[in-house]
């Protein structure tokens, strides 16, 4: 190997040990700079005869391309290196899992109110819906409660702002039955209809919510009777509780809107309740001044209504034993039900 085939061998392995620009810089002047070798070399060359001179020009030349094209070479690799080392400073990790969003559910006693409406559809029922804010009339007085019940007391009942128009205060309805008394006083019998929802009373216990819902069903027509209210309710409560394993009791009870009246008990067959009789709802036969209320006249039509807890029934369904459960928004205890 001639000295100018070493010098390119030289300046490659330089440029190759080069770690950074400024070192490569340094490598470059040690050949290409002002007193670098080749550089040196091509001084040389005024003291050549113009033969010699033309020779060793060109072999110094192509020396001198050589070790440019190693410079440059060596130049682009650094700053791709650099350009790789910023790149994978700066990357974002695409592979993090997103926060993303989680499943939501139905309420254990929204899912109770869509099965009460579904089973009452499937026998003919039609579903009512009503304003939460009532009047006294509509609460109290059509459904023949008397002006000095206690239920009408502001202990047991939360009045709102305003007044309806004969002056008496709004209040939050403490039942569902107005919205059947609306739907009674807006349609033509027979009146067969459901009413769910919510209720609010001045109570709060392990058993009493201040807001808790309600389904109340009515039938009226010329000719219904307890009988039929027993045929719908253990139709209702066999759909609701899928067994048929299950019977119904009627215990004597008191309501001003029924006469007479009755609790409906139900007992399980078999099941972690079996044997037990359960109260599920009040009933009875529609008060002849209430279907008066009706704009009815209470010697032509006759019927039956009931009103059940939402949560209650809920509860025996699920096995849950602390109404409060359904309002604490607990998703360890939402959770199971969806
Ligand atoms: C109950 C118990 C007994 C009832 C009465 C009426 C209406 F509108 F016909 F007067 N609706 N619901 C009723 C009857 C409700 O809940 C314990």
């Amino acid at each position: 190997m001639n000295s100018l085939e070493q010098l390119v061998v030289s300046a490659q392995a330089d440029f190759l040990a080069a770690a950074d620009a400024a070192a490569l810089e340094n490598a470059k002047a040690k050949y290409l700079g002002k007193t670098g070798q080749i550089t040196e070399m091509m001084k040389g060359l005024g003291k050549l005869d113009p033969e010699e001179k033309k020779a060793q020009g060109a072999l110094i030349n192509a020396a001198k391309v050589q070790i440019e094209a190693a410079l440059t070479a060596r130049r682009d690799a650094l700053a791709e290196a650099q350009l790789q080392l910023r790149l994978n400073a700066e990357a974002i990790d695409v592979s993090l899992p997103g926060r993303g969003r989680s499943q939501g559910g139905i309420h254990p006693v929204m899912r109770t109110w869509e099965r009460v409406e579904e089973i009452f559809r499937s026998i003919g029922f039609d579903v009512a819906a009503g304003p939460e804010i009532e009047t006294d009339w509509t609460n109290f007085t059509a459904l023949n409660s008397p002006e000095n019940h206690p239920a009408r007391s502001m202990q047991d009942t939360f009045y709102v702002e305003g007044n309806d128009s004969t002056g008496k205060p709004l209040l939050l309805r403490t039942h569902t039955s107005p919205m059947q008394v609306r739907y009674a006083r807006n349609n033509k019998p027979p009146i067969k209809v459901i009413a769910p929802g919510r209720t609010y009373r001045v109570d709060s216990d392990a058993t009493h919510s201040p807001m808790f819902h309600q389904v109340e069903g009515l039938w009226i027509a010329e000719d219904i009777s307890f009988a039929d209210l027993k045929g719908v309710y253990l139709n209702f409560v066999k759909a609701f509780f899928e067994t048929d394993d299950l019977q119904v009791r009627f215990r004597p009870s008191y309501f001003p809107f029924t006469e007479p009246s009755a609790e409906i008990d139900i007992a399980f067959g078999s099941g972690p309740l079996k044997g037990r009789w359960l109260e599920v709802s009040g009933s009875g036969q529609v008060h002849p001044n209430v279907v008066r209320n009706f704009g009815l006249d209470p010697e032509k039509y006759i019927g039956f209504a009931f009103g059940s807890g939402l949560e209650r029934l809920t509860m025996l369904r699920y096995g849950v034993n602390d109404l409060r459960l359904f309002y604490e928004g607990d998703l360890r205890f939402l959770k199971q039900f969806n």
